[in-house]
């Protein structure tokens, strides 16, 4: 019988972003915001309030404090810290904003976390077709680092860049809305190579305790049965959406099927700049990513989205849940990619929920989850995995990106229109689960 019980000084902590918390005041453009206002479908669906996290970050730390919760997990937004290029200056208004986020967070005794991109980019900068973005990146990044590293001792560079290349420049799902095989291998190396040179430039100038990781989206990849046709699916699903990313991070460069497609745009000693080897690897998981084979010659990635097993229970987003493949990944990168330190940086599950009755949040299929996603994490751990903390996607609702204010991860409710914290039962349970550092039984009885 697997112990319930997670290493001593296992980081628990919740996670969010910018781009999905703060409203659009007092900061620049965004690509989103351009993207959005493109087409625009109602409040539900706009990113100009979010939870206005940048005005009410102290009520939502005080809900975490209470929760014990060790760190949070949020972004620095660059069209806030840079709204124009100004040769390079931070906005000082921006900059204080996350100077108080970040004591506040150390006051209450929860580690801050900052993610440095999660996918907003002031609209100055350009996108990621642009090869000198990514110079533009890491300069960005060096300096707002420097800012805060006498205090930040992990840095996550990048939130999921194959979300940004795949989907915002291959299949149009998410800003800046191209889809283009050309466009998409350009933005796979540039942000890959963003990431590299600003880990080389964080390692080179920030404190020698100062821990450097990256998040990537990870999971192992299947068909949705097991003909010839949809097993090559998924192995070209796994090259595109995890391998380019995971493999030159790793010093392992780009598979050798996919490498023409990348020639045009690698230059001089990209890969070596490429190959960092992070302190730490941020792995976000939901579930496995299931494909069928797809012999339109328009569709370039020669696979489609293909059918979950229908036993897995589904949630309000795309993802089912899957606690095996969550070990799956992590024995899988634990085996090939040098035992690396690992944070699960998100993983969480959108729900249809009822409304507070007598002040409370019964979401209680979402206890049930965490319990047996943690127990997964267990499972890994007790194989030899160095997991060393996992963050719950998310901390409050927010906004999901293209899905708006209609789909609910958070762990707190925020209410549309009065932005509301109430915190959800599923807090508790969380919260009990951290001051017992175990997987906890959820039918065992929940103080609220
Ligand atoms: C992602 C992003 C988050 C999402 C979350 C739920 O992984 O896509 O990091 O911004 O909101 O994953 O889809």
């Amino acid at each position: 019988m697997l112990s319930k019980k997670f290493p001593k000084g296992f980081l628990w902590g919740v996670s969010s972003s910018a781009p999905q918390t703060e409203s659009r005041k007092n900061r620049g453009v965004s690509n989103w915001d351009i993207f959005i206002d493109k087409n625009p479908k109602g409040d539900d669906y706009s990113n100009k309030i979010c939870t206005e996290f940048e005005e009410r970050y102290e009520e939502d730390i005080k809900l975490l404090k209470q929760a014990g919760i060790k760190s949070f997990r949020f972004s620095i937004s660059w069209p806030r810290i840079q709204p124009a290029y100004n040769n390079g200056s931070l906005d000082k208004t921006g900059v204080e904003l996350y100077n108080k986020i970040i004591n506040l967070l150390i006051d209450n005794g929860i580690e801050p976390i900052p993610t440095i991109f999660h996918w907003d980019i002031p609209d100055w900068a350009g996108d990621f077709r642009d090869r000198n973005l990514a110079y533009r990146f890491a300069e960005y990044a060096l300096k707002v680092t420097e800012l805060f590293s006498d205090r930040v001792k992990k840095w996550i560079i990048f939130n999921e860049p194959s979300s940004v290349a795949l989907l915002g420049y291959g299949t149009a799902t998410f800003a800046p809305g191209i889809a283009s095989k050309e466009s998409m291998f350009a933005a796979i190396h540039h942000v890959n190579l963003a990431q590299g040179l600003a880990f080389k430039a964080l390692r080179t100038n920030l404190p020698s305790d100062v821990k450097i990781g990256t998040t990537l989206s990870l999971s192992r990849t299947r068909g949705e049965d097991d003909s010839p046709e949809n097993i090559e699916a998924a192995r070209k699903a796994w090259e595109i959406f995890d391998a380019v990313f995971l493999d030159p991070l790793y010093g392992k460069g780009y598979p050798q099927d996919l490498l023409s497609s990348f020639e045009a745009y690698i230059k001089n000693d990209d890969m070596d700049i490429i190959n960092s080897s992070p302190d730490f690897l941020g792995i976000n998981y939901y579930c496995r990513l299931y494909v069928k084979a797809d012999s339109d010659p328009k569709n370039f990635f020669g696979f489609t989205s293909g059918q979950a097993p229908k036993e897995l229970p589904k949630t309000q987003s795309s993802f089912v849940v899957e606690p095996d493949g969550l070990t799956e990944i992590l024995l899988y990168i634990h085996k090939n990619y040098n035992s690396p330190d690992i944070y699960i940086t998100e993983t969480g599950f959108a729900l249809d929920e009822p409304e507070a009755s007598h002040g409370v949040i019964d979401d209680s299929p979402r206890s049930q989850y965490i319990y047996e996603y943690l127990d997964a994490a267990l499972e890994a751990i007790s194989k030899g995995v160095n997991l060393l903390g996992l963050s719950y996607w998310a901390a409050t609702d927010n906004w999901e990106w293209t899905s708006g204010l209609t789909i609910k991860f958070g762990l707190i409710r925020v209410e549309k229109n009065t932005l509301l914290r109430t915190p959800k039962k599923s807090l508790a349970y969380y919260s009990k689960c951290i001051n017992e550092n175990s997987a906890v039984e959820p039918d065992s009885e929940i103080d609220l």
